[in-house]
């Protein structure tokens, strides 16, 4: 990898492993503070800290290390970046930046307690949205950027398909760009003006509803470079080629279409938007189930068919026979279980009736923790094994990958302890985002009785994370600035697959094509719901409704 490249990339994962410790310091409150045995100092509160951590692991630490993943495949994938592309890479990682300092700064200061999920009634200083606004604005330029690089290769290369790794981090970042559009239109026209004064209200409904375009398929922009990496690096670690070019490249096509129409699925209770427009979104979140499950086939078959290769016997005896010491294969297959009852949760949250029994509750924390909190970021910690060493010339030593090991297990067994005793919780009616946990009152007690249910466990299982994500940053030091520089035939590389793409139809590379069916879908499931929502403002409040 080029000098340039290397120190891009760098840049982006030290942003992210910056952002990774401070936001799991904040997680490690958050239990305690929930168990009561912690009282923060006056300056501090808990919606304070809650929104460091959200912010901090499910925005910062995730963008920045897909960033980081994307720089150091596009040029592993297509070449070198020319001077240009690498300019813009680098003035959009300037932006992202600052916009996320901003944003921190807010913050920390108390002008912006109001979740990573921000939308109104809770309000914010007004530069807290101003530095959302950079940090979007960044994302897009250093995507911009990396497309150009694609556009590049492909006038090189016409009529050919572009290598997966690229396919896929265009796909991500087509998607990224479109989710952010409701974002966008949010924090421009209805946050900014509010928080600065410049209009008395605003319209609540119609904020949660630009909020949630854009919040249901943030979870797919950080799900999918997790997917890159079961696609295109899995296989390469087990010594194969990628099962089928055509199905990968299909799944993230129905990412493309199926992940942006389906936000109701997160305002099921919400009485502003009728039935059938939930229903019909509903729908449409059992659309992008299938791209999942069509991973999960592609997967096993990778596994089945290596292991059996590798001379497995019988029903399960291929299992036997996968690299389980190497630990860059280990956290990714672990990760993936995780994914398997993270999944079924996710179905039973955008079941309509169902999402009435675990909404807003501890549910929906424990989902999102075995599903952002391990198959995304264990997949990220698996990455970060080899990409650092990639990166850095130096070595990924047998001690060091004890160490992993012990941090993978120990986040494993921390986060199952968690998320457990939270999906009980939920399930009992435990809330979730609340300082007041109403612990000396008898209904409340009697919800954390068991040996799941209990708010104990919830917090012995955070703390064994918070020792987990230290080791990982002693390990992401050592990996940066300590271990011994590699000689040539040590040197890390960055896997990637063989994909045979001779039989993979033309057609789906055709982006027109998917942004164009795209669009349309959002059209249908959001064009009437939204005007309904900007026309029927509550009377006196003009278009933006006050509460
Ligand atoms: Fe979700 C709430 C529905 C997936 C993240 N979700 C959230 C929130 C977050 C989040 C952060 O419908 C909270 C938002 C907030 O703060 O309010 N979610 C779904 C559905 C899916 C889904 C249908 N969610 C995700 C992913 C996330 C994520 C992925 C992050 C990365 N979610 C919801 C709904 C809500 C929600 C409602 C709102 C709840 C409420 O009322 O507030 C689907 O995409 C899931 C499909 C996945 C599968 C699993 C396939 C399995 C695979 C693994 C194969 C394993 C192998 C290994 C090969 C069907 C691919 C073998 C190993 C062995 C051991 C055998």
């Amino acid at each position: 990898i080029a000098k340039g490249e290397r120190k891009l990339a760098l840049a982006n994962l030290g942003f992210a492993y910056a952002a990774f410790l401070i936001g799991t310091l904040c997680g490690l409150l958050q239990v305690f503070i929930r168990n009561d045995a912690l009282t923060l100092p006056g300056w501090l509160d808990y919606y304070q800290v809650l929104t460091a951590h959200g912010l901090l692991l499910a925005i910062v630490f995730t963008t920045f290390f897909i960033f980081a993943f994307f720089q150091a495949g596009m040029s592993r994938a297509l070449g070198s970046f020319g001077p240009k592309v690498l300019l813009w890479n680098w003035i959009g990682f300037i932006v992202t930046s600052l916009g996320t300092l901003l944003v921190v700064i807010m913050v920390i200061g108390g002008q912006a307690s109001v979740l990573y999920t921000f939308y109104a009634p809770l309000q914010a200083h007004g530069l807290f949205y101003v530095g959302l606004a950079l940090f979007v604005i960044g994302t897009w330029i250093q995507g911009f950027a990396l497309v150009g690089h694609y556009r590049v290769w492909r006038k090189q290369h016409e009529g050919e398909l572009s290598p997966l790794f690229a396919f896929m981090t265009v796909a991500t970042i087509i998607l990224w760009v479109i989710a952010c559009l409701g974002v966008v239109a949010a924090v421009l026209f209805q946050f900014i003006p509010w928080a600065f004064g410049m209009v008395d209200g605003i319209n609540v409904e119609l904020s949660r509803s630009l909020f949630w375009y854009f919040g249901h398929p943030l979870v797919y922009f950080w799900l999918l470079p997790a997917y890159m990496a079961w696609y295109v690096i899995v296989p390469k670690i087990l010594g194969t080629k990628v099962f089928s070019d055509s199905l990968a490249r299909l799944s993230f096509v129905l990412f493309i279409l199926f992940s942006i129409p389906v936000g109701f699925h997160h305002q099921l209770t919400e009485p502003g938007i009728a039935s059938f427009w939930k229903f019909l979104q509903t729908v449409l979140t059992f659309m992008v189930i299938i791209p999942s499950l069509m991973t999960a086939f592609s997967m096993f078959a990778t596994f089945e068919l290596r292991g059996r290769e590798l001379g497995g016997k019988g029903l399960f005896g291929w299992l036997r026979k996968l690299p389980w010491k190497d630990v860059r294969f280990t956290s990714i297959f672990i990760a993936m279980a995780f994914f398997i009852p993270g999944g079924a949760g996710g179905i039973i949250n955008a079941s309509f009736q169902m999402n009435e029994v675990i909404h807003n509750t501890l549910w929906v924390v424990g989902h999102f923790h075995i599903t952002v909190g391990t198959p995304v970021a264990m997949t990220f910690f698996g990455l970060t094994f080899w990409l650092i060493p990639y990166l850095t010339g130096r070595r990924f030593t047998k001690a060091l990958q004890k160490l992993a090991f012990i941090q993978i297990i120990s986040w494993s067994v921390g986060m199952l302890l968690m998320s457990t005793a939270q999906h009980v919780l939920g399930l009992m009616g435990a809330p979730r985002r609340t300082a007041y946990t109403g612990y000396a009152h008898d209904d409340a007690l009697a919800w954390f009785d068991g040996v799941l249910s209990n708010h104990v466990t919830m917090a012995v299982g955070g703390s064994i994370l918070f020792l987990s994500a230290s080791l990982l940053i002693f390990i992401v030091i050592q990996l940066w600035w300590m271990a011994p520089k590699a000689d040539v035939h040590q040197a890390e590389s960055f896997p990637i697959a063989p994909s045979d793409a001779s039989a993979t139809p033309r057609f789906l590379e055709n982006w027109k094509l998917w942004i164009g069916i795209a669009f349309v879908l959002i059209a249908v499931a959001y064009t009437i719901p939204l005007a309904d929502l900007i026309q029927h403002a509550p009377p006196g409040s003009g278009r933006f409704q006050t509460w």
